[in-house]
Order: structure tokens, then C-alpha cells, then sequence
């Protein structure tokens, strides 16, 4: 079986992830979302809201499942007999990481990553900016699935 992650950390998914894991479902028989659980950062949403999330969202591509992981994601592609690690690339920044990592993901343990260009509908969106603008006011309705679009606005009002 061909399987591959895409690894994040979903705070909340947006659409820029959505299109990513929907293009890489139908280059793999199973494509496992994981929520990269990271202790120093303190996330908007708990681990176990954004997995519920990325579930709902998800659920129409079966063969796409959810899972979370703490520690190094090439550890979870071994446990998993996962071969490859799909990255959506959105600029000219983001390669300059996502190249050093993908290149010690490969030194480490052989995982391969694969890069899809993103979407250019999506191309400036991420998850902290999304949020940055909710907070403010801003409409993001175009950028996040409707059910995420208000969670992220009922976060928002709790917190205040
Ligand atoms: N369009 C296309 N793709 C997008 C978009 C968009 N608008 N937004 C995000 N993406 C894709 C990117 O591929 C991105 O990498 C991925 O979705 C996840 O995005 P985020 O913002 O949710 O998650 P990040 O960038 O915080 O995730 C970083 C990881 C958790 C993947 C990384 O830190 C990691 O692998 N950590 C595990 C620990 C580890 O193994 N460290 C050693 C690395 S060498």
C-alpha cells in the first residue's frame, strides 16, 4: 500500500491544507493528516479540537484518516510504514525550510517528502494569519471550511 503523511500542525485547517491533502488522496492509496504535537507552542485550539476538526472536514475522502504524534516525523513514518511526506510549498519562503527539513527527514530515515504547489488561490494563507485576522474583525470566510469559520470565531469570543 502507498501511503503518505501530511503533517502539521492544523491550528485551525484551512483551506491551503484542505486542497493539499484532497490533490495528495488521489496520488496514494491512504493519506494520514497528523497533528505534530509541539509542547512549547500553545495553540489556539487543543489537539483534540483540531483532530475533531480535520475529521469532520475530511470525512468525504475515505481514504484519508487523522492521527496526532509527538515527536519526530520520521519516527511516525516508520511506526506507520509510511513512505512519504507531502508538503504544500505556497513561496519562495517557505522553500528555504521545508528543503533543510525534508533533506534531514531523508538523511535520517530514507522518508521521502514531496512538494506540491499550492494552490494560487491559497497561496498567502496560513493558519497564523487567518486567526490574526479573525481576532480583528477581518473576514475569512473564503480562507476556511464554514464549520471551521465558526469555531474559530466562538474561540475568539471566549477568549475574549
Ligand atoms: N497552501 C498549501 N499548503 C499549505 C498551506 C497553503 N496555504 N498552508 C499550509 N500548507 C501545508 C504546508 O505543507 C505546511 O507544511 C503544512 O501544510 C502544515 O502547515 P501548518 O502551518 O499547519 O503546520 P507547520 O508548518 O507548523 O508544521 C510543521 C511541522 C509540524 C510539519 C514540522 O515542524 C515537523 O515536521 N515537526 C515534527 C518534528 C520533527 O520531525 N522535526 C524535525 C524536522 S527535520
Amino acid at each position: 500500500m502507498r501511503r503518505a503523511v501530511c503533517p502539521g500542525s492544523y491550528d485551525p485547517v484551512t483551506n491551503g491544507h484542505l486542497d493539499i491533502i484532497e490533490r495528495a488522496s488521489g496520488l496514494f492509496d491512504e493519506v494520514v493528516v497528523a497533528v505534530l504535537i509541539n509542547k512549547s507552542k500553545k495553540g489556539l485550539f487543543s489537539v483534540e479540537e483540531r483532530l475533531e476538526m480535520l475529521r469532520e472536514v475530511t470525512a468525504q475522502w475515505p481514504n484519508v484518516r487523522i492521527d496526532s504524534w509527538h515527536g519526530l516525523l520520521v519516527d511516525y513514518c516508520k511506526a506507520n510504514e509510511i513512505g512519504a511526506i507531502v508538503k504544500g510549498l505556497r513561496a519562495v519562503s517557505d522553500f528555504d525550510y521545508e528543503l533543510q527539513m525534508a533533506q534531514m527527514n531523508q538523511q535520517l530515515s530514507g522518508v521521502e517528502t514531496m512538494f506540491m504547489s499550492t494552490n494560487p488561490l491559497y497561496s498567502f494563507l496560513a493558519s497564523s494569519l487567518v486567526k490574526e485576522v479573525a481576532t480583528y474583525g477581518g473576514d475569512v470566510s473564503n480562507l476556511l471550511p464554514p464549520k471551521i469559520e465558526q469555531r474559530l470565531r466562538e474561540r475568539i469570543a471566549e477568549n475574549g
